[in-house]
């Protein structure tokens, strides 16, 4: 009866051995590495926090968490463990704020650098002006430095769906949402770059000056540097969005009907998509600033367990002058074949557009679903292969997207700057495929490991039918998919790696490199 007392014990141990595990300060001692003078400083006591991250799955825990007062303080930290040489086994993570999905921000046994402590630190300068932008720190939140920029009008271009991630994180990746088509990513808007390397040197970089490491940097997954600070470019900020969703049953119409808007003239200023299976109420599901304008048809229409996709655009406006943008909407919709009586629209702040994940997250935080096991799955689909990868994935591999959204649009190859890290498909027109789902406990005991199950179909299918998908976001454990994922541009990153960070100190929670050992 019951579990024996020894045995409770015994577990009781062992996790609060995971959880506390004490770091051991002195093995740090041992290597100068704390008498180095600092403006900020080391913590152990936080070491398991920064072994989690959203993805909540990887759990490695460092051997210490550096707060960096300054610059400085990173690049002193780097450069005594560069000085260390192979004998030290010791790494470097910059964390962001921890929304990897596979402990990429995580140093085993190494030193995390809290990227957030910098922020105050160091200050935001918004430069008006005839080319606006703003100096950033990396560990600054985008959704702050919005805030910021729009005190003069001004903010980015180009965003990510959700703005609690930090300017480098983001900008080690990509930074793709809905303005990518017009704008590329957010890598496709930074100016200037101040980086510290992992031989531990601040540099500043960009398009002209140490222009090498500026593009290995971008998309660079943290391999190549620290980005301490981000010149980013702005644009007035718009006042006011006129958001709009509506609901298509065929996979053709929908793609062809995104594709004509990513490459008109005169079109929106956002475009999403997204795909919906079986589901009830699935109009109200995502965003829900809009659950109190549907109109009446729209929230009865019943998909009948079909696959829906649903179309995801926005456009700015000057609330002084409505009118024009009634005209263009009017004019662009007239275009689209969605299915009649699914159009439901709302008009929100430019703020409230941008940060709209911000009221689910904290309805999913209250309800203790925000951290769970976030199974996703990110690809980057080439437009030739799009048809052939719907008809084999949505409602064959996938049957059923109540465990969360699956975005689906495009974006065009020309808005992004092939010299940078970033991988992406060989062909001009390719798509975003997210595949989001999360599995708290009451989703089911198996189901974290179906979804996991589902994402290697997705792989597999990819990989026989010779489909050239990329991962957004990649994760591998080989260094032959490593290289695969690389491909032409493996020779590249190696080399690059070699000159910014051959000990390979820096982010080895992607297991791309491994620190060589005396
Ligand atoms: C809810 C949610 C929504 C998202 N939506 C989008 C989206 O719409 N579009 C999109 O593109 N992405 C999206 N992402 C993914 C996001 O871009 C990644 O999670 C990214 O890692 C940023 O998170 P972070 O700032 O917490 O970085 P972290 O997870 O902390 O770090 C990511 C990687 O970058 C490195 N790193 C962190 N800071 C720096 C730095 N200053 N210099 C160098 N390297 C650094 C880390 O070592 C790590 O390898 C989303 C993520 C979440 C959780
Ligand atoms: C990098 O540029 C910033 C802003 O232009 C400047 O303040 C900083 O001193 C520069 N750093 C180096 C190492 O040149
Ligand atoms: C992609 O962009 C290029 C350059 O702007 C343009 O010539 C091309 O037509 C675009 N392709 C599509 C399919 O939109
Ligand atoms: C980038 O694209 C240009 C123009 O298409 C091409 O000439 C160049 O070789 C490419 N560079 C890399 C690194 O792929
Ligand atoms: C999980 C779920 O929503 N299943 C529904 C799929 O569609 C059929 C037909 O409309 C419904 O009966 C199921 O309940």
């Amino acid at each position: 009866m019951g579990t024996s007392p020894l045995l409770k014990l015994l577990v009781i141990t062992l996790l609060a051995g995971i959880k506390t595990r004490s770091s051991d300060p002195a093995a740090l001692r041992s290597t100068s590495l704390l008498s180095i003078p600092l403006h900020g400083q080391f913590t152990f006591d936080d070491i398991s926090k920064a072994a989690t991250d959203f993805g909540n799955r990887v759990h490695h825990v460092p051997s210490a968490v550096l707060h960096p007062g300054s610059v400085a303080d990173v690049a002193a930290t780097t450069r005594r463990v560069f000085q260390l040489g192979p004998n030290s086994k010791l790494t470097i993570a910059a964390r962001g704020r921890g929304h990897s999905l596979h402990g990429q921000a995580q140093a085993p046994d190494g030193i995390v650098v809290r990227m957030e402590s910098l922020r105050r630190a160091q200050t935001m300068w918004v430069h008006t002006g005839q080319e606006p932008y703003v100096d950033a720190p990396g560990g600054e939140l985008w959704i702050d430095l919005l805030r910021e920029t729009l005190k003069q009008g001004l903010a980015p271009k180009s965003w990510t769906d959700y703005l609690h991630l930090t300017v480098g994180g983001t900008l080690s990746n990509a930074g793709i949402s809905g303005q990518a088509f017009r704008h590329g990513p957010q890598i496709s808007n930074v100016r200037q770059l101040e980086v510290v390397t992992g031989k531990g040197d601040i540099m500043n970089c960009s398009a002209e000056a140490n222009a090498d490491l500026y593009h290995a940097v971008l998309g660079g997954l943290g391999q190549f540097g620290i980005i301490t600070r981000a010149r980013i470019e702005l644009e007035p900020a718009p006042k006011m969005v006129k958001w709009m969703r509506v609901l298509y049953s065929d996979f053709r119409s929908f793609t062809e009907d995104q594709e004509m808007l990513v490459s008109a003239e005169n079109t929106f200023d956002y475009i999403e998509g997204f795909v919906i299976i079986n589901r009830s109420g699935i109009l109200r599901n995502w965003g829900s600033s809009f659950s109190t304008q549907f109109p009446a048809q729209a929230s009865q229409f019943v998909s009948e367990g079909k696959t829906l996709f649903c179309l995801e655009m926005a456009k700015n406006f000057d609330p002084t002058n409505p009118e024009k943008m009634k005209q263009e909407m009017v004019e662009l919709l007239s275009r689209l074949r969605y299915i009649p009586y699914t159009l439901f629209k709302t008009e929100v702040s430019y703020l409230e557009f941008l940060d709209r994940l911000h009221s689910s997250e904290r309805k999913l935080r209250s309800k203790g679903l925000w951290e769970v096991p976030r199974p996703w799955l990110n690809l980057l689909v080439p437009r030739s292969s799009v048809h052939f990868f719907a008809d084999n994935v949505f409602g064959k591999i996938i049957t059923d997207t109540s465990n969360g959204p699956i975005l689906l649009y495009p974006m065009n190859r020309s808005n992004w700057d092939n010299r940078t890290s970033a991988v992406i498909p060989n062909e001009d027109v390719f798509y975003l495929v997210a595949f989001l789902s999360s599995t708290p406990a009451s989703s089911g005991q198996n189901s974290f490991e179906a979804v996991l199950k589902q994402n290697e179909k997705i792989l597999k299918l990819c990989e026989s039918a010779n489909i050239q998908t990329k991962q957004y976001l990649p994760h591998y454990t080989k260094l032959e998919e490593w290289r695969d994922h690389f491909g032409s541009r493996w020779e590249a990153f190696q080399r690059r790696k070699q000159d910014y960070d051959p000990l390979a100190i820096l982010a080895p929670g992607h297991r791309i490199f491994h620190k060589a050992m005396a």
